[in-house]
């Protein structure tokens, strides 16, 4: 059975920017969702970490103390806006920035820097690449650094949500790069198809490494190809924090009824590098950057806090100084955690360790210490 494709007016969705919080930290008093202050206040707080990580971890990059670092900066309004409009039960399959949202759902940050760290505390084990932390008690399932293959896995599991009856939403995250592979193609069909209980949100912050949106695709926006595939597109600006929850939220009730997939383009802008192994200055003009930067998203949710007598200069500065304590705690505790077992290399493939693989192992671990060098025992 065919979908509906409504003709598109100027004014549709999928081809605006529904904005709720301005430039100015103006709300739309009609639009504005009803959020607690203490929610409110809480997700300030999910958006300020993201922030502080990256500065605190970037530097650590510099240093020379971790391997590798990716910042989200600029985007911590889409992604903490989109966790926050989630239930408990329903599951986050990131793209590339979202370790944030994880850190919002109850990550530690003590187990998220583990994973950086590669070391003995690490759940994985020391076995993905650093910024890619995975939690089972917070539904987040660890980022798949092929670009759009977590797509298909976020549909899957919506399906199999929708098969159980459990009433679980599953956002499925991708960047504007995503929406060029096939990935991304096959999962939207698929969602469509099967009315699954999808979320697709797509933060387009214009860059896929050193290629820009426009060149990615002549689509006038990301968003508008849900059409194609049979469910709604919405565009939004993603440094509203106000604008991606209320959107989010309105596609997660959608998909729990039992309504099918929507496709959420949030429009945002990479601010910093790709990641610590990334120099823009070779390929963009850094001067658009800088009129991103005022668009500073933790500035305009602060401006509006402010405001609304909710948040003062002190509050802001005293919770700047509360993460970044604890951020500092956290890497001084992990920095200094032994790597993983060496063992560790040879389990988990097989229920039982071959003797083939005890045979290689006896051979590394007796070699001298120096050539082992910063594994352990
Ligand atoms: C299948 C695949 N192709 C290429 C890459 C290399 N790669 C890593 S990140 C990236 C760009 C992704 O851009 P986007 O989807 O916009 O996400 P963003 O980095 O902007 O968050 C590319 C091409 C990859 N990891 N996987
Ligand atoms: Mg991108």
């Amino acid at each position: 059975m065919r979908g509906e494709i409504a003709p598109l007016s100027d004014n549709d969705p999928a081809l605006g920017l529904l904005q709720i919080l301005d430039d100015n930290a103006i709300a739309d008093q009609e639009q504005l969702p009803s959020i607690s202050v203490q929610a409110l206040l809480r997700i300030y707080r999910g958006m300020l970490l993201i922030r502080v990580m990256d500065e605190r971890l970037l530097a650590l990059q510099r240093q020379g103390r971790i391997g590798f670092y990716g910042e989200a900066r600029g985007q911590e309004a889409a992604i903490i806006g989109a966790a926050a409009a989630l239930e408990p039960q329903d599951f986050i399959v990131p793209a590339l920035r979202e370790a944030g949202a994880a850190l919002f759902r109850g990550l530690s940050l003590r187990q998220y820097i583990a994973q950086i760290f590669g070391n003995a505390n690490d759940v994985a084990k020391g076995r993905q690449l650093p910024c890619h932390p995975g939690t089972r008690a917070a539904r987040y399932l660890t980022m798949s650094s092929c670009i759009a293959t977590q797509l298909p896995h976020a549909v899957g599991m919506a399906w199999a949500a929708k098969l159980r009856g459990d009433q679980t939403v599953v956002l499925g995250c991708l960047g504007d790069g995503a929406s060029s592979e096939e990935d991304f193609h096959v999962a939207a069909n698929f969602a469509g198809v099967y009315k699954v209980p999808c979320v697709f949100f797509c933060q387009n912050n214009q860059w896929a490494i050193s290629t820009p949106s426009q060149s990615q695709t002549v689509s006038p926006t990301i968003a508008v190809k849900a059409y194609a595939y049979g469910f709604p597109g919405i565009r939004v600006d993603g440094n509203d924090v106000f604008a991606v929850y209320r959107t989010v939220g309105e596609a997660a009730e959608r998909a729990r009824r039992g309504d099918g997939p929507t496709l959420i383009e949030a429009l945002t802008y990479r601010v910093s590098a790709h990641s610590s192994s990334d120099d823009p200055t070779r390929y963009r003009d850094e001067s658009v950057t800088e009129t991103w930067r005022k668009k500073d998203p933790i500035d305009r949710l602060r401006r509006y806090l402010a405001a609304q007598g909710h948040l003062t200069e002190e509050g802001h500065q005293a919770l700047h100084e509360e993460l970044d304590a604890e951020v500092r705690q956290a890497v001084a505790e992990e920095e200094s955690a032994p790597p993983p077992a060496l063992h560790s290399l040879i389990e988990d493939v097989f229920a039982e360790v071959p003797a083939h693989l005890e045979e290689q192992f006896s051979e590394i671990a007796n070699l001298p210490r120096q050539k082992l060098g910063g594994v352990h025992q």
